[in-house]
């Protein structure tokens, strides 16, 4: 069949996103594939296209722009056969993520002086266990690890950031609960740089209630690093729980107005049908999505590729297309 030739996989497969995402493309994303599966193309595939986009979290706004893009493309090009219009989706749907992802800013590690990561997201959203990630993704690198637990509102949060460091093999600079974040984080400074470790990950506490507070306090910590690093915090990850879908991504909206967000890491994404929510995250926050998180191991880890994700939402090891 004429569709088989033309629509397949263009990217090097990442098994572990396919995985993550199978839900998602077992679902919604295997409905949008049969959608194509007709003999012309018309209203109702768009409106049913649009409806299946929703479905998926990819959100009202982007998905009219999918949609309409859709329409453009096929009239532009005189698009008559249907499988041929699923190229020209899965097209536009690369480069809506790959316009958020042009805006990433190339991090250069410097010899002895630590890249200093702060993790920021509301509560709960998997931010101990990024860090954790990001640790291991590090380490592959050859790279030295040390974490700061900024967390400092839970013991617990102290905890599981210590139990993640002996797991690793990763020291991990801690005071005790209701300790000065800015206080753990100086400690941590001053440690990194004596110990000369190449990459410093601070845990923070996820409170959005009191956003005075909350500014207060990143503000604070900002400050204190830039004592030690003129351009620290290098990158100010922030990570959204793929699984509250579109209330996830207003709360990460309300938090990125507050604090300059250099990269985005969508967690949870093996736990939900809605893998769509990234497309409403790359156009909405404009912000370069970096890395997916796709299970709570260490290893979970996938670094962030348009043109994978999106091959992955459409195909999947053994799915047989
Ligand atoms: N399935 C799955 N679970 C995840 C992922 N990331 C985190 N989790 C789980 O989500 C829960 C919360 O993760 P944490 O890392 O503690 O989240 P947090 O943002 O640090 O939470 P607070 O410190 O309470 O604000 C834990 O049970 C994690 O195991 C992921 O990518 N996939
Ligand atoms: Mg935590």
């Amino acid at each position: 069949m004429v569709f088989r030739r033309l629509f397949r996989r263009q990217a090097e497969p990442d098994v572990q996103l396919e995985k993550s995402l199978e839900k998602t493309r077992r679902g919604v994303f295997s409905e949008i594939t049969r959608l194509f599966d007709r003999s012309a193309i018309d209203e109702e595939l768009y409106e049913d296209l649009e409806m299946l986009l929703l479905q998926a979290d990819v959100g009202v706004d982007v998905s009219e722009q999918l949609v309409g893009e859709l329409r453009a493309r096929v009239e532009r090009d005189r698009i008559a056969d249907p499988a041929i219009a699923r190229e020209a989706l899965r097209e536009a749907m690369v480069e809506l993520l790959e316009l958020a992802t042009r805006n990433r800013k190339l991090k250069v590690l410097q010899r002895g002086v630590p890249f200093v990561v702060m993790v920021v997201g509301v509560n709960g959203v998997g931010k101990t266990t990024t860090i954790a990630k990001l640790a291991a993704y590090h380490q592959g690198f050859g790279r030295s690890v040390m974490l700061a637990a900024g967390d400092t509102f839970r013991a617990a949060a102290i905890d599981q950031l210590k139990v993640w460091g002996d797991r690793l093999n990763v020291p991990v600079i801690a005071h005790e609960q209701g300790a000065d974040p800015g206080a753990v984080v100086f400690d941590a400074m001053q440690a990194a740089h004596n110990r000369g470790i190449d990459v410093l990950i601070v845990d923070t506490a996820g409170r959005l209630h009191n956003k005075f507070n909350l500014m207060e306090e990143l503000g604070k910590i900002r400050r204190i690093m830039q004592r030690h690093v003129e351009d620290a915090p290098q990158e100010v990850l922030l990570v959204i729980d793929a699984t509250t879908g579109q209330n996830g991504l207003i709360q990460a909206q309300k938090f990125a107005e507050q604090v300059d967000i250099t990269d985005i890491m969508i967690a949870k994404l093996d736990g939900t049908a809605k893998g769509g929510i990234a497309f409403s995250v790359a156009k909405e926050l404009g912000t370069p999505i970096s890395y997916v998180g796709v299970g709570e191991r260490a290893v979970d880890l996938s670094e962030f590729k348009p043109e994978t994700y999106v091959d992955s939402l459409f195909f999947g090891e053994g799915d047989g297309l």
